[in-house]
């Protein structure tokens, strides 16, 4: 099997990496690796590689040195075995890692003051307490610690070995503490309310109840195998084909989209990805105010990957593909059956009943690519999914434990939340999901129209008032890059390439149909807004840079000022007829309910990409019909 450029890294090259760089650069144990990835080839290199050309390899390593504080940011050349870079990168913060996530919480558990704060609660049993670190904007940090890898931490308490970890935060006690020597700066000691008696189990044995019986066995079969194949990273699945990539931050990455149209493969998409993730808790109590997480770039949606299991998690013919990652001493461990491959039934594609001939239908289905983050308390599932009439959908679901907080009897639950149980409340939050979107419609040189829908004056050719136009305006430059949802005008955007023309003469383009799209409600010189502007719009349109990736920056973590978006269209680059990317901020705006208690049904958000004149008809018209139950086909 050949390899290609786009390919993850390797447990071998994992290795490489760390050895390389312990050997030129001489790191010492006060050397931590945040990050280690693939630095992918640049984009037009990747687009004029040919199978049987050599293959670059190349590794970005984000570290920090725990005794300074200081980042350091250093390319390996895995082909030639050494380090072609080495930069230190000033006022920066890497991202937290899961290692240090635990080794927080075992110092904050052993620290006496601590212990006698909790004892002082009546928690005894340490056993069943968690200490869970956040890291949090630099505006919000006390002063004299700014320069340090600060964290601020919440305490939880389990009611039984076997509870629900959630279910008892130690409210107004808050640890706040140097997460590079693990040192205690502040126990702050605010208020305590206690630990009311909520019904909050969900696993079976906590949780007392009868599990409903009348669910009779639901099989997905597929006796003649998957429709799909898999070839190293490359998936082709009826017209469709792209490659899996994986990183430590993104997760999984689909590249090279192309649609096999009766012979000829165009191109969609070079790359998507979900590229930033902020959750901003709208509680400005003690126990929540610091509470914005940047799940993706203050954790890493791949290193918060957690393995799936056939018959749970995917149902069905799966194929699974392994993703490999690395701790902070650069060692590589593998995460067993990270992506899900797989084909689902989708009810019926299209359908007509005549009433001369009966009826005509199409079963659909649909090529899934899939994925479960596990961030602290909640899960993110998110769901590629690719349509057989030329769809792309991807599609979140938020689900896990709600974070809650016991509040005063006196004074009753906040405005800022929902009463979910005996005086407790969920504060409200938003999850803003950034979707990078570098799509390339039949090649690179693509613009972004903006299309409108709007009535026509009523008119002696109007008489009925009837009349509704679109009016397509082109998005010139960066300048005019953000652009927001219009309920009024129903808004949509498009990708066009303007070089190519379709069977009547209209130009093929992909429709990005805005959903789930959510406003900010921020006023813009707040400090968890200055970080992170690209929440503030639902579209942002961008000429392409290989290096513009991260659109709160490439180090969020610690921020003040947002260096991605806000940076990347300053300079106003031209943006018609030229490589552009599409970035797409949607979410959940979740108002908490109690129906999310003790833990939340799956809450489902999505876009959709779809072709607008890319094909010439209906490219699902060849489907075949299925097997009809009574035997014959559904005609
Ligand atoms: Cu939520």
């Amino acid at each position: 099997m050949s390899r290609h450029p786009l390919e993850p890294l390797t447990e071998p090259e994992f290795t490489q990496t760390a050895a390389v760089l312990r050997r030129e650069v001489g790191l010492d144990r006060s050397w931590r690796f945040a990050s280690i990835e693939l630095r992918e080839p640049p984009k037009l290199d990747v687009l004029a590689w040919r199978e049987g050309d050599p293959v670059p390899r190349q590794a970005l390593a984000v570290l920090w040195n725990r005794d300074d504080n200081q980042t350091y940011e250093g390319v390996v050349d895995l082909t030639e075995d050494r380090v072609d870079s080495w930069t230190h990168i000033p006022g920066v913060t890497p991202h937290f890692t899961t290692d240090e996530y635990a080794e927080v919480d075992a110092a904050m558990r052993a620290h006496p003051d601590v212990i006698a704060a909790l004892a002082e609660r009546g928690i005894t049993d340490l056993s069943l307490v968690a200490i869970e670190v956040w890291t949090y904007a630099k505006a919000l940090m006390p002063e004299q610690w700014r320069d340090r890898r600060l964290g601020w931490c919440d305490i939880w308490y389990r009611a039984t070995p076997e509870g629900n970890l959630y279910a008892h935060p130690v409210s107004g006690l808050k640890v706040v503490v140097d997460v590079n020597t693990c040192e205690l700066l502040a126990l702050e000691n605010d208020h305590d309310h206690g630990q009311p008696e909520v019904d909050a189990e969900y696993v079976v044995g906590p949780w007392a109840g009868q599990h409903r019986t009348d669910r009779k066995p639901l099989d997905i079969v597929q006796p003649e195998g998957v429709s799909f194949t898999i070839e190293g990273t490359e998936l082709r699945w009826q017209n469709w084909s792209m490659r899996l990539g994986f990183n430590y931050r993104e997760g999984p990455v689909i590249y090279q989209v192309a649609y096999d149209d009766h012979g000829t493969k165009r191109d969609i998409a070079y790359r998507m990805s979900l590229a930033e993730m902020v959750v901003p808790y709208r509680d400005a109590s003690f126990d929540h105010y610091r509470r914005t997480a940047f799940d993706i770039g203050e954790w890493g949606l791949g290193f918060m990957t957690t393995s799936l299991e056939l018959g749970c998690d995917c149902l069905g013919e799966i194929r699974y593909v392994d993703a490999v990652l690395h701790d902070t001493t650069g060692t590589p461990y593998t995460i067993k059956n990270a992506i899900c491959l797989h084909e689902e039934d989708n009810a019926v594609l299209w359908k007509h009943v005549d009433h001369h001939h009966g009826a005509e239908v199409r079963r659909t289905r649909r090529m899934v690519v899939s994925c479960h983050a596990t961030v602290a308390n909640y899960e993110y599932l998110l769901y590629w999914r690719f349509y057989e009439d030329g769809n792309i959908e991807c599609e979140v679901r938020a689900t896990g434990l709600m974070v809650t907080t016991p509040y005063d009897a006196e004074t009753g639950p906040p405005p800022t939340g929902t009463v979910v149980d005996e005086r407790t409340y969920a504060p409200f939050h938003q999850h803003f999901l950034v979707a990078r979107l570098d799509l390339d419609v039949d090649g690179n040189e693509n613009t972004m129209m903006e299309v409108d829908s709007m009535a026509s004056p009523v008119s002696p050719e109007n008489a009925y008032g009837l009349a509704v136009v679109t009016q397509a305006t082109p998005v010139t430059s960066e300048s005019a890059s953000a652009r927001d949802f219009n309920w009024a005008t129903q808004r949509s955007w498009k990708v066009v390439n303007p070089n190519r023309t379709n069977k009547v003469g209209t130009h093929p383009a992909y429709k990005l149909v805005p959903s789930a799209s959510i406003p900010p409600m921020m006023e813009p010189d707040t400090p968890q807004f200055l970080r992170a502007p690209v929440i503030g719009h639902s579209v942002w349109v961008t000429r392409h840079h290989d290096d513009e990736r991260w659109p709160a920056g490439a180090y969020p973590t610690q921020s003040e000022h947002d260096e991605g978006m806000s940076r990347w269209v300053a300079d106003d680059e031209p943006l018609e007829n030229t490589d552009v990317v599409l970035w797409y901020v949607f979410g959940i705006h979740h108002i908490t309910r109690i129906e999310d208690w003790p833990i939340m049904p799956a809450d489902t958000v999505s876009f959709w990409l779809k072709p607008f004149g890319f094909f010439d008809q209906n490219p699902s018209i060849d489907v075949a019909p299925s097997p009809a139950a009574e035997g014959g086909h559904c005609h």
